[in-house]
């Protein structure tokens, strides 16, 4: 086999990686990248490790048809491996059952999740076009990362520019930037990460760019250290989900003191009669004023004045990241930025307005490729149920129960099957205790992986699937001009398959082969999207190199045809031949739309709607004193490679680490590396307290990506023992208008944990045994 050096890419970077005689090796960053990820080393030690699924496996208590335990699902329950033609009867005959009775809607598949990179062998397009081709299946819109942001944004800009794509490049706001104001900070730690793969990561630079040309820079979070590494940057901490009230306190000074830009107002936006009625409070008794913000924000009065005169006096950009609308009411401070933004009137001007996500990944601020990249086309589902993604535990738990969505009235549907592919709920969900319950509801679980993750376990049938490194694919990546051939670099372990060879073989068994296939290999599929790819480019005016020249040369460097761009530019230019895409055509501060739906929890302009869950709430408080921020992970991408060396090495006493204030620790008598409990109402987990002041007093740091690990028979029962904070975070929409999640509105309590420390077993693969341990099943569900 002898050695070989290839490129592939991830979605927190692109790394050479070594192979010798079989075995990965080396993984080592892409010399282009001026900023790489230590997360590519998590591969070395796992791509080839026990965690693994080696081969089919399928749960013993669902194989002896032990449905109807309340807790039959669990994750010490031990798996039978049969051969790929038996799991894959099994499945296809299961589908055809659930199909055949209940209906196509009877299978939730929104299988949400990231997977990998690489566009062919991409888990969810498979998934999806695999199940449209036999009649569909109930799905999920929106995402867990904006979802209270993508159903907002239209309403009041009339797209999601600025949010997934079209920011402002960076290229203007090093330029022109006098004043950037980041609420919910700049983390260099999740710009590592771009959803489809990084080449390049540039933020980092852009950002030291701009203070160098003179920009201040304000981290506006309970956090000091959501700042960008080695820049300078003023921290102005606030109580966290409080950054509403925070915003309508500058509009307030901005409208007294008169430095609101009227012109702008009357020629770009609608409702600002309306809304600047509610920020003096002419329409409900309480101006919005900064002694009114700084009670419910800590961030005194004299502060707001300030700043809000800074931001009037010069160049000023608004970035806003994602985190604020992953809470209670989150639609609130993405209209309430706009609302400030447009009060400022530099919307439209490089380096001034407005953007989302600047520092949540790698890709905002980066210039668009100028056309779209092709993907696996999912087709048609037949099926028009879906849910709002992060709505799937009421789902599972409220088969036709009705609820409230963006002026719609939805139901759910009865879901008997589900199917899962390239995501992990058992890390993504909010309120996992409430997941496990709802879990239990559907007949058939099934998951296609790579890892032995909580998902899997908690699966009834388990299909190994490949890695990046096992399978040929493409990296296209959104905003990132270079194109990787993502050479396989060994062979599949053991007896995994790739997605598409799972979803060929059970089209196959179901009659839908051609239309699945289109008879088409995995490699002629990846030449077929490459030459889509050379036409949107070609159209664009971007030359691509010949498909045998890129392959040969494992990548090409892509000129770009767009380099630099200011969101809504050309709607500021001219607004009559470049209108918005709202029912006014202009930027909605009152949209008549969302008034008519009387939301009580989402008004028809920004508002101040208290959180059900924060420090605010006083009865909640004095059980649960502490906020919990539960951000992403700065070691790995979510869940992915937890297991691995990067991951491992960052925990304390073996689990996730829990950032707390020396006075709140000090205060529980809680010293630096020990283990705690954290608790609430709905759950409590086991974490490792690191002790720091940059967090404000009464705030919690624990991020997401510790496999969950509920205690095991004997252990103390409920517990989570290795720090996954969605244990704790509430499974509630953000309101009526979008129902995403609001992890960030959490409050615990946290104490010393006295006794004895249960061991973490998330890293113990399942128990498996095979089929001639099962006496008496051959012959049941067309075992063989
Ligand atoms: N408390 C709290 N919870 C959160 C968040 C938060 O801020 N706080 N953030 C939320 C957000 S923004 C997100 S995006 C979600 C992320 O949630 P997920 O995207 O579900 O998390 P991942 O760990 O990336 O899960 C991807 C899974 O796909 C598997 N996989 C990788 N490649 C393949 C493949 O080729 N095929 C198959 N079949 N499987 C593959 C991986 O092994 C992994 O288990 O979490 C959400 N949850
Ligand atoms: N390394 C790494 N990078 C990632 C990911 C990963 O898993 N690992 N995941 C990627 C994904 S899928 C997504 S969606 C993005 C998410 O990107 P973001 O949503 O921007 O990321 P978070 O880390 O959840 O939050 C950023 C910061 O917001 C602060 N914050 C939380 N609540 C509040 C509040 O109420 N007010 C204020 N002012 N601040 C608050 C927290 O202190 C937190 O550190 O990250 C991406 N980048
Ligand atoms: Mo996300």
């Amino acid at each position: 086999m002898g050695t070989a050096t290839l490129l592939t890419t991830m979605h927190w970077g692109t790394y050479e990686v070594r192979a010798e005689n079989g075995r990965l090796v080396g993984v080592e960053p892409w010399s282009g990248d001026p900023d790489p990820s230590p997360i590519g080393r998590s591969m070395l030690g796992t791509v080839q490790g026990e965690l693994r699924v080696a081969r089919p496996a399928i749960r013993r208590g669902w194989l002896e048809g032990n449905r109807s335990s309340p807790a039959s699902r669990r994750v010490d329950e031990p798996f039978v491996e049969v051969s790929w033609e038996t799991a894959l009867d099994i499945v296809a005959a299961e589908l055809q059952r659930v199909r055949s009775t209940h209906g196509n809607s009877a299978v939730y598949a929104g299988s949400y999740g990231w997977a990998s990179a690489g566009r062919f062998h991409h888990a969810q397009g498979q998934v999806h076009r695999f199940l449209n081709t036999i009649g569909g299946y109930t799905g999920s819109v929106l995402s867990y990362s904006y979802g209270a942001a993508e159903i907002i944004l239209p309403h009041v800009l009339g797209s999601t520019d600025a949010l997934t794509g079209n920011h402002t490049t960076w290229d203007g706001i090093e330029e022109h930037a006098k004043l950037i104001v980041a609420f919910g900070g700049l983390p260099w730690r999740n710009t590592q990460v771009q959803g489809g793969g990084s080449a390049r990561h540039e933020a980092s630079a852009a950002l030291r760019n701009a203070v160098a040309n003179g920009a201040r820079l304000v981290n506006v979070s309970p956090v000091r250290d959501d700042a960008p590494r080695g820049v300078e940057t003023e921290w102005l901490p606030l109580r966290p989900n409080s950054d509403t009230a925070v915003m309508l306190a500058l509009c307030h000074v901005l409208i007294r003191e008169g430095l609101h830009d009227e012109a702008f107002l009357a020629r770009y936006c609608t409702g600002f009669e309306t809304v600047r009625a509610y920020i003096l409070g002419q329409s409900d008794g309480q101006p919005k004023d900064p002694a009114w913000a700084a009670k419910l924000s800590g961030v005194d009065a004299a502060t707001i004045d300030a700043l809000a005169r800074d931001m009037a006096a010069d160049r000023t950009m608004l970035m806003v990241s994602w985190s604020l609308q992953r809470a209670d009411h989150g639609e609130q401070p993405y209209w309430t930025a706009i609302t400030l933004a447009a009060l400022l009137g530099q919307i439209g001007l490089p380096g001034g307005g407005i953007g989302f996500g600047y520092s949540s990944t790698n890709g905002a601020g980066r210039p668009e490729m100028g056309f779209r990249w092709p993907s696996v086309p999912q087709g048609k589902n037949a099926v028009a149920h879906f849910i709002p993604v992060a709505r799937m535990a009421d789902l599972l738990l409220n088969p036709g129960g009705s609820f409230d969505f963006n002026g719609a009235r939805l139901t759910y549907p009865d879901i008997r099957l589900v199917y899962w592919a390239g995501g992990n709920p058992f890390h993504h969900h909010q309120d996992l205790n409430r997941l496990v319950e709802a879990w239990q509801r559907p007949e058939t679980v099934i998951v296609n992986e790579q890892f032995w993750t909580a998902t899997a376990r908690h699966a009834d049938i388990v299909l190994p699937v490949t890695t990046p490194l096992e399978r040929n694919d493409l990296a296209f990546s959104n905003r990132e001009n270079l194109i990787v051939a993502m050479k396989q670099a060994i062979e599949p372990f053991q007896q995994a398959r790739d997605d598409f060879a799972i979803f060929a073989d059970l089209a196959a068994r179901l009659g839908t082969s051609e239309a699945f296939t289109e008879g088409r290999g995995a490699d002629e599929w990846i030449r077929h999207l490459y030459g889509q790819a050379v036409e949107n480019a070609n159209a664009a005016g971007v030359e691509m190199p010949p498909f045998e020249r890129f392959w040969q040369d494992g990548h090409a460097d892509l000129a770009r045809s767009v380099t630099s761009q200011t969101f809504l530019g050309a709607f500021r230019a001219d607004p009559e031949r470049h209108p918005l895409a709202t029912p006014s055509g202009r930027i909605e501060l009152f949209s008549a739309t969302i008034e008519s739906f009387s939301y009580d929890d989402c008004p028809g302009h920004a508002a101040w709607r208290e959180p059900r869950e924060w420090l605010g709430n006083e009865n909640l408080a004095e059980q649960f004193p502490l906020h919990l921020l539960s951000p992403q992970p700065a070691d790995k991408l979510h869940s992915q490679y937890d297991h691995g060396s990067v991951s491992r090495a960052s925990k304390v006493a073996g689990r996730a680490p829990l950032l707390i204030n020396r006075e709140d620790a000090a205060a529980r008598g809680i010293v630096d590396g020990a283990v705690v409990k954290v608790f609430n109402e709905r759950g409590s987990c086991l974490a490792g307290a690191v002790l720091t002041d940059s967090l404000i007093p009464g705030v919690v740091q624990l991020p997401t990506g510790a496999w969950f690990d509920p205690a095991r028979p004997g252990e103390p029962e409920g517990l989570e023992k290795h720090g996954n904070p969605n244990v704790l975070t509430p499974d509630r929409g953000t309101s009526r208008l979008a129902q995403s999640p609001t992890c960030n509105s959490t409050l615990v309590q946290v104490s010393r944990f006295t006794g004895t420390v249960p061991p973490v077993t998330a890293f113990d693969p399942p128990a498996t045994t095979d089929l001639s341990d099962l006496p008496g099943m051959s012959g049941r569900k067309g075992l063989s």
